[in-house]
């Protein structure tokens, strides 16, 4: 017995045109959305195993060193990453209504070829549903799953692409002469009043039965651009500094601080259980050389300054950019008496946590504008943003500019 009569699915907007438009948005836009996202996992430096998930067997990813330049770098990659990926989300839902009645084909499959293609619908619909809930708890930090996030979204990313690449090979003729079926100029010029149901199609999206128009086409197009537009706006307020006053996404609130330190904060000093008196006793500690090295406030204070603008951008989808001065990394390698490290391991004065340490590729090391920063925007760094002292390196992913640094270890190869 089917589920459902032919009668069930009535929408006379649905056919192969619609579904075809919401195809070829989804079709340029995901590739997007997915090669970001793989080059955000290298961005972590998965050769040193802090890529989440770290063994990934057949699907790692060939080895490079992320570049320090542009320092935007992993800003833009990181952005249109959760920017485009939340302003899709309209878009496919729309397509899996519009396909809709095909869910409930009965039989599911009459034949091998179509049980594979039934196969590879479940890895790309579940692949797509299960990455959009994951991503969006995830920059919201609602974890309320059992299993790191990062781990199950680049799985399921895989998922999805498996499903995606057969999708894709099997319906792009179908799409693309689908497209052709109709003109999106005279449908976006059709009201209500003249909006025809689509031909019936051998694919069945076209309702048998189709019942009277309540929207246009131009109308459901409009709607679903339109929160495909504001779900963008929201991510984009994230990132970009003028529009940050409409980010109501933005889980952790608008205002961070005071005055110069007046900006987004991941942790806070509190939360991170770090004591509001750090600073008294601190000293840097530095390894790797010959002798390790330990060097106080005024010490670090009196040896050469740099200032660099560079950005913050965490992996959740919200950057800035401030103006940061410290001390070079690379100063501090020579300090250290390792002038060339082959990498360095960071580690913060916070005891626990998955953000209490990093290591850095030699390039970021020894980029002129790799900082130990002490302030930030001309004053001492707060509390909250890692005072004494914390990294700032061009292009780094934002959880590996460990905050509250107690030591730094230089490693040579
Ligand atoms: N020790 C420590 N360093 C840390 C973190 C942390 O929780 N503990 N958070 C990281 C993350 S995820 C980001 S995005 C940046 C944010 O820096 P901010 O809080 O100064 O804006 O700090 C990074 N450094
Ligand atoms: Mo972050």
């Amino acid at each position: 017995m089917p589920p459902f009569s032919p009668r069930t699915f009535r929408s006379p907007l649905r056919g192969t045109w619609l579904t075809s438009v919401f195809a070829v948005v989804l079709l340029v836009g995901l590739p997007i959305v997915t090669l970001t996202g793989l080059a955000s996992w290298s961005a972590y430096g998965p050769q040193f195993g802090q890529a989440m998930p770290a063994e990934v067997g057949y699907l790692r990813l060939p080895p490079f060193e992320w570049p320090t330049e542009p320092a935007w770098l992993f800003r833009l990659n990181q952005g249109v990453h959760v920017v485009l990926g939340l302003a899709l989300i309209p878009v496919v839902l729309a397509k899996l209504w519009s396909v809709l009645p095909k869910l409930f084909t009965w039989p599911p499959a009459r034949s091998l070829a179509q049980l594979l293609e039934r196969l590879s619908l479940l890895a790309l619909v579940g692949g797509i549903l299960f990455e959009i809930v994951t991503g969006v708890l995830n920059i919201q930090y609602d974890y309320i799953f059992g299993f790191s996030f990062y781990t199950a979204h680049y799985w399921g990313a895989w998922v999805f692409i498996a499903g995606f690449v057969v999708h894709v090979a099997i319906k792009l003729p179908t799409m693309i002469r689908a497209l052709r079926s109709r003109s999106m100029r005279t449908e976006m010029r059709t009201p209500l009043r003249r909006t025809e149901p689509e031909p019936p199609d051998e694919h069945g999206l076209a309702p048998q039965h189709p019942a009277e128009p309540t929207i246009s086409r131009r109308g459901a197009l409009s709607v679903v651009g339109g929160g495909a537009a504001l779900l963008g706006l929201l991510g984009l307020a994230q990132t970009v500094d003028a529009l940050r006053p409409v980010g109501l996404l933005a889980p952790r609130g608008r205002s961070y601080g005071d005055g110069p330190n007046d900006f987004q904060v991941n942790r806070t000093a509190s939360a991170a259980g770090i004591a509001p008196d750090i600073g008294d006793d601190w000293v840097l500690r530095l390894t790797g050389g010959a002798e390790d090295v330990e060097i106080g406030k005024p010490d670090l204070a009196a040896m050469p300054q740099h200032t660099a603008v560079l950005p913050i951008a965490c992996v959740e989808g919200w950057s800035t950019t401030q103006t940061w001065t410290g001390v070079r990394l690379r100063d501090l390698a020579e300090r250290a008496s390792v002038a060339s490290p082959a990498n360095a391991f960071v580690q913060s004065v916070e005891q626990a946590g998955a953000f209490n340490s990093a290591t850095l590729q030699a390039n970021q090391v020894l980029h002129p504008d790799s900082l130990l920063a002490l302030q930030v925007n001309g004053v001492d760094l707060s509390l909250d943003h890692g005072f004494p002292a914390r990294v700032i390196v061009p292009a780094l992913p934002g959880v590996h500019n460990t905050k509250w640094v107690a030591s730094i270890d230089f490693r040579s190869a």
